[in-house]
């Protein structure tokens, strides 16, 4: 596409955003100054937003959730505050299908050619009409090596409590249900998206059984857990660990050898943003987050990869070599997509009320 295109589309979005609001005549302008951008927690270069708002004059304002199911709950229960969500992979297949998401205007996504082709028709959303992706990681076991003669490289580390009781009081879940059923059916030798109802009742009796052991069950603060060693070992995404190894280099991070959870996130507008300036402001934000100094910027940041091929020339090589962030071929074919479990959801769900109740 040539420069002068860009530049006007990215000018015509720009008009859009501030462009007069529908029905009331022309007479009141609809200035959109703010884009609710409700994402993972340290997700982010926070200069990213700065840029942005010095750029374009429209301010980012995060919000955080924790795991698919909250951002789905929060949806479902009527928030109609958010122009831009980022739900992976299966959540976005899921909420195309309750209709909760608008589908992007290409007009205004002039970056989109940046993406990696292998993510340009992914299953979850074919052609990506509704979403583009954002970052892509895994899911295994972050360690400190002050306590491990070797990679904790097996769940057992985490589910067998025979292994496991050594690092009783030490060690944290992710508090989410997809992410920690589905690694105690990986464990029990099963498909995390396995929908039978006796494998998932044994995947409970898992973590069930594992409970007394841990720390915590969190999401978002596991990170500075284990970096300030008051866990050992936590159950949690590649990138996250990796901002721990940071501030405490002794901090690791291992894909287990039985296999473990692939994942991309994608950045959505929910169909509840009707107004066009606002919903115009949404796709101007994720256009810039789809440049590759933008998009590098933030990969060097949090040390997820990059679904961005023309960001590579800014990523950090150590970044881009690294095999805990793009997996070898060989792991690869170690990892699982999750996928959107029909009916089976439920009995996902009611393991998971138990498995925190009782
Ligand atoms: C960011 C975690 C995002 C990964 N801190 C979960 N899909």
């Amino acid at each position: 596409m040539s420069r002068s295109r860009v530049v006007s589309m990215a000018i015509a979005a720009v008009l859009l955003a501030t462009m007069p609001l529908a029905g009331c005549g022309g007479k009141e302008e609809e200035q959109v100054t703010e884009v609710n951008f409700f994402t993972w927690s340290e997700y982010i270069e926070p200069q990213v937003y700065e840029d942005f708002e010095a750029e374009y004059g429209i301010r980012v304002v995060e919000d955080t959730f924790a795991s698919n199911e909250d951002l789905l709950g929060k949806l479902q229960a009527g928030a109609t505050g958010y122009d831009v969500i980022v739900p992976s992979d299966y959540m976005v297949a899921m909420m195309i299908e309750l209709d909760l998401l608008a589908e992007l205007d290409k007009e205004n996504l002039s970056n989109i050619g940046n993406l990696a082709a292998t993510f340009t028709d992914p299953p979850y959303d074919p052609g990506l009409v509704h979403c583009v992706p954002y970052m892509w990681g895994t899911t295994g076991i972050g360690f400190d090596w002050d306590y491990f003669d070797e990679a904790p490289d097996s769940w057992a580390y985490l589910f067998d409590p025979a292994v496991a009781a050594e690092y009783a009081g030490y060690y944290s879940m992710l508090n989410d249900p997809t992410e920690a059923i589905g690694a105690a059916l990986i464990y029990l030798g099963y498909n995390p998206n396995d929908r039978d109802a006796a494998h998932i009742e044994e995947a409970k009796q898992v973590l069930m059984a594992i409970k007394p052991f841990v720390h915590t069950f969190d999401s978002e603060q596991f990170e500075d857990l284990l970096a300030s060693e008051e866990i050992r070992m936590a159950h949690g995404w590649s990138g996250d660990i990796f901002m721990a190894q940071v501030d405490d280099e002794s901090v690791d991070y291992v894909i287990p050898q039985e296999g473990a959870i692939i994942w991309a996130d994608n950045l959505c507008i929910p169909k509840s943003v009707t107004s066009p300036a606002r919903k115009a402001a949404a796709e101007l934000w994720i256009n810039y987050l789809m440049r590759p100094e933008v998009a590098a910027a933030n990969t060097n940041y949090v040390w997820y990869a990059s679904p961005n091929e023309a960001a590579e020339e800014f990523i950090d090589p150590e970044i881009l070599e690294h095999p805990g962030i793009y997996p070898p071929d060989e792991v690869w074919d170690r990892l699982t997509w999750s996928e959107p479990l029909g009916e089976a959801q439920a009995l996902f769900d009611r393991a998971w009320t138990e498995i925190k109740s009782e």
